[in-house]
């Protein structure tokens, strides 16, 4: 890095969906998450979103473990090493086992700040190239049948590229008949959030007749070998979620077939260093990746964003629009998607400014690190 760290400033922030989110593992509805502003010697000013939830239902990590990460390890390691560039975060960082989210927080905000003080936007500095990408959506378990195929209407007619429905044992197959019937040139896909198991081989068997993009995550959190059976008993391809936390992982999992296709996301994986490593490996092994979404806020979208830029993201992600989700974001301006479609913005770093106002009232508590 060109110009030192001077502080780190962590915002602890509370907002609240437009509408609660529902998936196989439970509801969302008010999301505790943190901002993490990075100060240079030059007053250049870069910024990172931490994605681990209230409860550890996605993954482990939570809100209180991310915050114990960084108040007492991760920071304590920048104050104590030199920093040449985002990347070296991976290896400093690595003593410290797993806690992803809480990793990935601290070297957003470092990513955004490196490519200020270059003077280039972020997806630049990735080393991507679109400038426009393609975006669908995901759509939580709705109360109705109506009420589903009414909200997937909507989205298909703003123009999302594919749309995405949470399933889980009870409400899957016979939905998804449903829906496909209502829509049988609709890119879809199934996401399972790990609530299957072996035992449901033969009734995840009906869901190939859905021409489905793919099903997500159907089997465990941690399992990489049972997917690799469950792959070879349907044609639906699989991608892995929560699986997958590292190249390690992808290279395991692409080399037993447990999956073909990886949802990258930044917050699980630790960081852009290692989403970058992971898009590169499936490249190179012509596996399809997309970018998957944590209901971030504008800063964790504007980082998806960036990461979308490079070449292996053939996919339509979840980095659905701002409004989607929230009545007024934290970024100026806000994530607009025009017909499934969100422009690349071109400004250095994350390539939106922070809405300071609107970041100060959702704020809940803050803490100062300073770096002399
Ligand atoms: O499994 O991809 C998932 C939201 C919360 C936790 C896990 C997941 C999701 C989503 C929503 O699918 C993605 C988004 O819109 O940000
Ligand atoms: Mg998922």
């Amino acid at each position: 890095m060109e110009f030192p760290l001077k502080e780190i400033i962590l915002h602890q922030l509370r907002m609240t969906l437009n509408n609660p989110f529902t998936t196989s593992f439970g509801t969302v509805q008010d999301k505790d998450f943190f901002i993490i502003e990075a100060i240079d010697s030059e007053g250049n000013r870069g910024y990172g979103e931490s994605v681990a939830f209230s409860t550890p239902w996605y993954t482990e990590e939570t809100v209180q473990t991310t915050k114990h990460m960084i108040n007492d390890f991760l920071i304590k390691i920048l104050r104590e090493n030199q920093i040449t560039h985002p990347d070296d975060l991976s290896y400093l960082f690595a003593p410290i086992k797993r806690n992803n989210m809480a990793k990935a927080a601290i070297e957003g905000a470092i990513w955004d700040l490196y490519a200020k003080q270059k003077n280039t936007s972020l997806g630049n500095a990735l080393g991507g190239k679109r400038t426009s990408i393609d975006v669908g959506i995901s759509l939580g378990i709705q109360p109705t049948i109506k009420d589903l195929l009414q909200t997937i209407d909507k989205h298909v007619q703003n123009g999302y590229k594919r749309i995405k429905l949470k399933i889980k044992p009870g409400y899957d197959v016979d939905v998804l008949k449903e829906v496909r019937n209502h829509f049988p040139d609709t890119p879809i896909m199934a996401d399972a959030n790990s609530a299957y198991t072996l035992n449901d081989i033969e009734h995840l068997k009906k869901l190939d007749e859905l021409n489905l993009m793919m099903i997500e995550q159907p089997l465990a959190h941690d399992d990489i070998v049972d997917h690799a059976e469950l792959q070879k008993a349907i044609n639906t391809p699989i991608c892995l979620d929560e699986s997958i936390h590292s190249v390690a992982d992808a290279r395991k999992a692409i080399q037993l077939g447990s999956c073909k296709v990886i949802n990258i996301k930044i917050g699980r994986v630790g960081g852009l260093t290692e989403a970058k490593r992971i898009h590169d490996y499936c490249v190179k092994h012509n596996v399809d990746v997309w970018c998957g979404g944590m209901l971030e806020a504008g800063v964790g979208r504007a980082h998806n964003i960036a990461l979308t830029t490079l070449s292996g993201f053939t996919m339509p992600g979840d980095t659905a629009g701002s409004s989607h989700y929230w009545k007024k974001d934290i970024i100026d301006p806000e994530v607009v998607v025009d017909n499934g479609q969100i422009h690349v913005p071109s400004n250095h770093g994350i390539g939106y400014e922070i809405d300071h106002k609107a970041l100060d009232q959702f704020t809940v508590a803050k803490h100062h690190f300073s770096f002399t």
